[in-house]
């Protein structure tokens, strides 16, 4: 599949603000990628597919998680995380692709993990900063960025741990995990 036809197919599969989310990931993930010495090309890639699956319905997603044996710990987590490993499992058996790396970056784009790869990172902070979100913070995170991919994510997993905390809600362990190696190596 083509670069023209997987932007068709993934278009199809959300409604049109995600869309534009998605086009907004897309870029912010090429110029994070030209800025840190990244793989611009294959990070966007990444961004075109990460939230493949954000409209599935659930039951699918669960499906998926059963059966494809996904880490199935995640049903006990907020939904909202489900999309991510399943998205992986969509590009790699629908969209053919292959690349570890891209399929990593899809799963780990909402949880992160520990030992984030650059391509992650990428991903995961341009989910955080493209010109579309807004959210309290999201100017720290797009000013911390300018100069440094590690204290950007930080700030963008605290904002995430600390409205999970104000909801009451779980944090997947994931999360803090890549929180506490990403700090560990801040300068
Ligand atoms: O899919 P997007 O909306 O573009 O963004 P995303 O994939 O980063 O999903 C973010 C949502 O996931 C956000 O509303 C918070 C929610 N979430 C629920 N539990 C967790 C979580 N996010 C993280 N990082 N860790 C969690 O444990
Ligand atoms: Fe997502
Ligand atoms: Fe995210
Ligand atoms: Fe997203």
């Amino acid at each position: 599949m083509n670069r023209n036809e997987m932007i068709a197919a993934v278009k199809a599969e959300m409604p049109e603000r995600r869309w534009k989310h998605t086009l907004g990931v897309m870029e912010t993930s090429i110029m994070l990628a030209e800025r840190f010495n990244g793989d611009p090309e294959r990070a966007e890639t990444a961004a075109i597919l990460h939230d493949v699956a954000k409209y599935w319905p659930t039951a699918r997603m669960e499906t998926i998680i059963r059966e494809r044996q996904l880490p199935e710990e995640l049903l006990q987590y907020d939904k909202e995380l489900w999309h991510a490993p399943v998205g992986a499992f969509v590009a790699e058996h629908d969209y053919g692709i292959w690349d570890l790396e891209i399929l990593d970056a899809i799963r780990y784009h909402t949880s992160g993990r520990e030992g984030m790869t650059l391509m992650d990172k990428i991903v995961c902070l341009a989910d955080y900063m493209e010109q579309g979100r807004d959210f309290p913070g999201v100017q720290r995170i797009r000013e911390l960025a300018e100069h440094n991919l590690d204290q950007a994510l930080v700030a963008g997993f605290d904002s995430t741990i600390g409205y999970l905390l104000q909801q009451g809600k779980r944090i997947f362990p994931l999360t803090i995990a890549a929180r506490n190696d990403l700090i560990s190596h801040l300068r």
